[in-house]
């Protein structure tokens, strides 16, 4: 495309720019709108607004020097979290969640499948039983967001959703690995997720995207009206559902407020259709607020109908419940964010070039029978594509908009001033973003710590930004120091697919986080119990090879750089669990463990024990060594396994 753009002073991202299909977007009609979103990509228009001012130093952050924040990203279909530095923006680590991982074992080991086990429903147990299948490997990771206590990160847990398979996970900020996946039964495809924030996050509140019969068995199938949405509340203690919303229309993203009474759903179809032009069909879609005391109130006195295990109460709108308020948003509105007022929830009106402000103070009035749009208090419209806002702790507001591939910067007071018709306009800046963003999120920006310091940028193409790596170009996440009167541009961080959502979380929040595991840690609880069963001290240096039937359990412990068993014997066709710890306990010293032609491998961190089964299908020997660089002789951190013919 540049050779193309060559003389005609026409910019890069002009052509990326999707102002011509934008501005139809403003007329009515859903056709108009489909042409809108058609438009991504299309003509050759050069997008209005401003060359971000370029960068001061203020991201550098020099070799050897830490950041002040801990980002965590999500990652979309990848399914895995990862960990970055704010403001530098160097990746530090990856954790593994949904997806298998070949460096960590994470999905083959048995102390993560007991952890997915342990939380699957009944019946995906029973399916798994049946089918000998393992779990699924793939996940569709979009938000990410810490556990709260009074409204402020409290650096304990991160909870992530997975819109793939329909389920959600919790990470332990102690040692940054997962320790809970949870399937959730009767709704489909958890989008939108979010913790409670005040007084502490009881519960996270997960978002079912795709409609489907509440009882999803095959008895019903293209009847939509025996189709229904599902809002499920966590309990994040147990990782268990504790109760479930039934909804109209879908569920896109949600929120939480600060003051534990209200979680809040943005709908893009209320219209209950099942294809583009049926979604996008009404004037009008919704958000729905739900009001978690007369929820909880009903819970507790068994006001509910118990389905596949789940406390499912009725909040669609022909139930008339107390549970439940639809406020209309225009046509298909997409984020969901409250500000750190405590009072102004920020809906991005996507195919609308608005986004709907709603104070929370005036819900009780709604559920006692005021009009629900009388809780809307402005619309400022702020360009085309309003997708997600964030927020700087000092009233102003930053959405991205997608179509215009900007950021606008408004005062949130300001737009409910013009909305009572007053004459100022709320706009303060806008900045061109590279490009097409999605989320943006400001360092706190979602707690009441938010302060105007960094705002990240996730941008869903970077197009020419970067060297051509092929047909699959990464994406582009743009950091900006708004700590001054403009939102300067100050990093470019190229990812691969597919951060939705992030957060910063400053450095000093983080006081749990170790550099070794505990000994005594939960995540090896049953592998630790049957050691003991088979008389193996795993806490101090050990070789023992376990003979039960056709199960052989293999225990040794590593210390740079040796395994202390060496070599063991199996018999072709024996099942075979590895169980290695590693009892080194010097900072940073990993081992692994990986058994060669088996498609097995894991890692063993300081003073962890980690454990893989797998069949020794093939008579002959087999190396396996560390893959964890340990040590000068970390080459010869190395043994054999003989598996030896059935029968000789
Ligand atoms: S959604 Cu991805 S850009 Cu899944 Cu948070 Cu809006
Ligand atoms: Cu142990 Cu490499
Ligand atoms: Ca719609």
């Amino acid at each position: 495309m540049s050779d193309s753009t060559k003389g005609t002073g026409i910019s890069r991202r002009g052509l990326l720019g999707a102002t011509a299909g934008g501005a139809a977007l403003l007329g009515a009609g859903a056709g108009a709108r489909m042409a809108a979103i058609g438009g991504l990509g299309g003509a050759a228009v050069i997008a209005a607004g401003a060359t971000p001012a370029l960068a001061a130093a203020d991201a550098a952050v020099a070799p050897g020097q830490l950041d002040e924040y801990y980002g965590f990203w999500s990652s979309g279909q990848t399914g895995e979290l990862r960990v970055l530095g704010v403001p530098s923006m160097r990746e530090l680590m990856r954790v593994p969640v949904f997806n298998r991982c070949s460096a960590t074992g994470w999905g083959q080991t048995n102390e993560s499948i007991r952890i997915h086990q342990r939380t699957m429903s009944e019946k995906t147990k029973k399916f798994l039983a049946a089918n000998g299948k393992t779990i699924h490997d793939n996940g569709d990771l979009h938000h990410v967001h810490m556990s709260y206590t009074e409204g402020k990160y409290d650096g304990q847990y991160l909870f992530m959703n997975d819109k793939a398979n329909t389920r959600v996970a919790r990470v332990r900020c102690d040692v940054m690995k997962c320790d809970a996946i949870l399937e959730i039964p009767n709704a489909k495809g958890i989008h939108g997720m979010r913790p409670q924030k005040w007084p502490r996050s009881n519960y996270i509140f997960c978002n079912g995207e795709d409609e489907a019969p509440l009882v999803n068995d095959g008895s019903t199938m293209t009847d939509v009206s025996t189709y229904v949405n599902i809002f499920t509340a966590v309990d994040t203690e147990k990782m268990e559902v504790a109760w479930q919303v039934m909804v109209s229309g879908n569920l896109d993203n949600c929120d939480a407020d600060y003051e534990g009474k209200w979680a809040f759903s943005t709908s893009y179809n209320s219209e209950m259709g099942m294809t583009l032009a049926e979604m996008t069909e009404s004037e009008m879609d919704h958000v729905v607020v739900f009001n978690i005391a007369e929820i909880e109130k009903a819970v507790a006195e068994g006001r509910y109908e118990e389905v596949n295990g789940c406390k499912v109460l009725d909040g669609r709108k022909e139930a008339n419940s107390q549970f439940t308020r639809y406020i209309p948003i225009a046509n298909n509105p997409h984020g969901c964010n409250m500000a750190p007022d405590k009072k102004h929830l920020c809906i991005g009106g996507k195919l609308s070039p608005t986004v709907s402000v709603i104070d929370v103070t005036k819900l009780d009035a709604v559920f006692a029978g005021a009009e629900p749009r009388s809780a809307v208090v402005a619309e400022p419209e702020l360009g085309l594509g309003p997708l997600h806002t964030a927020f700087d702790g000092q009233g102003n507001a930053y959405t991205s908009l997608f179509l215009d591939s900007q950021v606008v910067k408004w005062n949130i007071e300001k737009a409910v001033q013009a909305f009572n018709g007053e004459n100022v306009d709320p706009i303060v800046e806008k900045v061109d973003v590279h490009y097409q963003p999605g989320h943006i999120k400001t360092s706190h920006g979602e707690t009441l710590d938010a302060e105007a310091k960094w705002m990240v940028v996730l941008c869903k193409f970077s197009k020419d930004r970067f060297l051509n790596v092929g047909p699959l170009k990464p994406e582009n996440d743009q950091l900006f120091d708004i700590s001054g009167d403009k939102m300067v541009l100050v990093h470019d961080g190229p990812t691969f697919a597919e951060p939705h959502d992030a957060i910063a979380v400053h450095a000093s929040k983080m006081t749990n986080i170790r550099s070794a595991w505990d000994r005594n840690d939960p995540m090896w609880a049953e592998t630790r119990a049957q050691a003991a069963a088979d008389g193996v001290d795993i806490d101090d240096y050990h070789a023992e090879v376990i003979r039960d039937g056709n199960k052989v359990r293999v225990y040794t412990s590593s210390q740079a750089p040796s395994f202390a068993l060496e070599q063991f014997t199996v018999t072709e066709g024996d099942e075979v669990t590895v169980v290695v710890t590693n009892l080194d306990d010097i900072d940073d010293l990993t081992h692994g463990f990986t058994m060669g032609n088996h498609g097995v491998a894991m890692e063993v961190g300081p003073q962890q024990t980690s454990s893989v089964t797998f069949v020794a299908a093939q008579p002959g020997v087999y190396w396996y060594y560390c893959q964890w660089f340990c040590h000068a002789l970390h080459m010869e951190m190395r043994g054999r396994m003989f598996v030896e013919p059935k029968g000789a």
